[in-house]
């Protein structure tokens, strides 16, 4: 067996490893995250509820909150012109490539704790017990908090790590939010210079790969009674807005024959979608989002808008249900004289994970006796937008009941515990080619 960086082995949980090692009080490491996910989850707009958008106020206090926390661990702070926060440790060897672990420190509204904070802090912790035992490691490390992430604020999504990976398309800094700040003012108030973005694009050549820890958001891994999975590989995503516009006018005195009503039309759009998606083997047609103009219980509605999300592990399938959306919605809008506009907000293709990184993170959790399984994501995270620069894997995290997206969604400490010691051994034995560095 290779020589371990450390003379230290991780007990986990009821303490099953077999080396020589000091024993660790139960859950020691994920009892400090459990109460960092809280502390996060008290920074909201949004009451009892967690709703924290991308380069908002409450953005940028988890940005200070988590700064301490990094440098508390050892790394070196800075904040790009995204509004990404990065914390980085130097590697003992020379001229040493980079290492990139994180998750995303925005949310959806009325979000729960873990989604994307869990990956963020687990990472803090794991280099915080690196830094504890003295343990340095060969390699740099970035430890890295994305915003916007989530396009709950503005239309697009994966904002900081598209300019990460210098994928983000022409254009991005004119989207708006729902008040019609623009994501290039959005950025200013934030304390970033939005001209300066695509200097934040790093150059894969200097990286080893992106790792990222992340709830499940699924019921797979509760199915098969294991704590963690590794990621095979992230489904596709397509997103578009849609704009109908009809007339206007009085509930009481426009005549059904002569109204053209955009909320109906909609309506029926909808239904169409969803006929896609369940006709449609291999394809999710989600709309998630829905407002409606002048939104008066007495008028005809003039003008809808909703999103649409649409999804597939195989990208052909994807291309075709959005063709096939797209057709319906027009035929639908020329039968009842409205107009239609639809504009895509987002495109990424379904990525595979990197094998090396698959079986490095499945070897570490075997070496300390997890049972981890391999499953593919039907969400959609950062890794997808770092694809185009470097090698990604990740590392899923049981959550009960597979509830995502909603307050309820709950992770055990125990689980967490087990995520932080599957990555920290990890993280001792990776090797950027497969095999031991040690
Ligand atoms: O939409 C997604 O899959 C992710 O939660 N942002
Ligand atoms: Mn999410
Ligand atoms: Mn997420």
């Amino acid at each position: 067996m290779a020589a371990r960086l450390w003379d230290f082995q991780f007990a986990i949980a009821e303490g099953t490893s077999t080396h020589n090692m000091p024993r660790h009080p139960r859950h020691a490491l994920a009892a400090r995250v459990m109460s960092r996910l809280e502390q996060l989850a008290a920074i909201t707009s949004g009451g009892e509820e967690i709703s924290r958008f991308f380069l908002t106020q409450e953005h940028s206090v988890a940005v200070k909150l988590i700064s301490g926390w990094m440098s508390e661990a050892g790394l070196a702070v800075e904040v790009d012109a995204a509004g990404t926060l990065i914390g980085r440790k130097e590697g003992e060897a020379r001229a040493a490539k980079t290492l990139l672990i994180g998750s995303h420190i925005d949310t959806v509204r009325n979000a729960e704790r873990y989604d994307g904070c869990l990956g963020v802090v687990v990472a803090i912790e794991a280099m915080l017990e690196l830094s504890r035992l003295g343990k340095r490691l060969p390699y740099s490390v970035e430890v890295i908090a994305f915003g916007g992430e989530e396009a709950s604020r503005f239309p697009s999504m994966f904002i900081g790590s598209r300019a990460l990976s210098g994928s983000l398309p022409p254009g991005v800094l004119d989207v708006t939010d729902s008040e019609g700040i623009s994501l290039r003012t959005a950025l200013r108030q934030f304390g970033c210079e939005p001209s300066r973005i695509s200097e934040t694009a790093r150059r894969g050549t200097d990286l080893l790969g992106y790792i990222e820890v992340h709830t499940e958001q699924g019921p797979v891994l509760e199915g098969e009674g294991v704590s963690v999975g590794v990621v095979t590989m992230m489904s596709g995503v397509s997103r578009f807005c849609v704009e109908v516009r009809g007339k206007s006018g009085h509930a009481g005195t426009v005549p059904m024959q002569m109204r053209r009503d955009a909320l109906t039309g909609a309506a029926e759009m909808l239904l169409a979608i969803e006929n896609v998606g369940r006709s449609t083997a291999g394809l999710l047609a989600t709309v998630g989002t829905f407002s409606i103009k002048p939104d008066s219980v007495s008028a005809v509605p003039e003008q809808a808008d909703f999103g649409v999300d649409v999804r597939s592990p195989v990208d052909g399938v994807r291309r075709g249900g959005v063709r096939e959306i797209d057709r319906r919605l027009r035929a639908i809008a020329r039968l009842r004289r409205l107009s239609f506009k639809s504009t895509e907000t987002f495109n990424e293709k379904a990525v595979a994970c990197d094998q090396r990184l698959i079986r490095q993170l499945t070897a570490a959790a075997e070496r300390i006796g997890v049972p981890c399984i391999g499953l593919p994501s039907g969400a959609a995270h950062d890794g997808l937008a770092l694809s185009h620069l470097c090698p990604i894997g990740m590392l899923f995290v049981r959550c009960k009941s597979g509830v995502s997206h909603q307050a309820e969604k709950s992770v055990s400490a125990e689980d967490v515990e087990t995520a932080i010691r599957v990555l920290l051994e990890f993280l001792a034995q990776f090797s950027p080619n497969g095999r031991s560095l040690a």
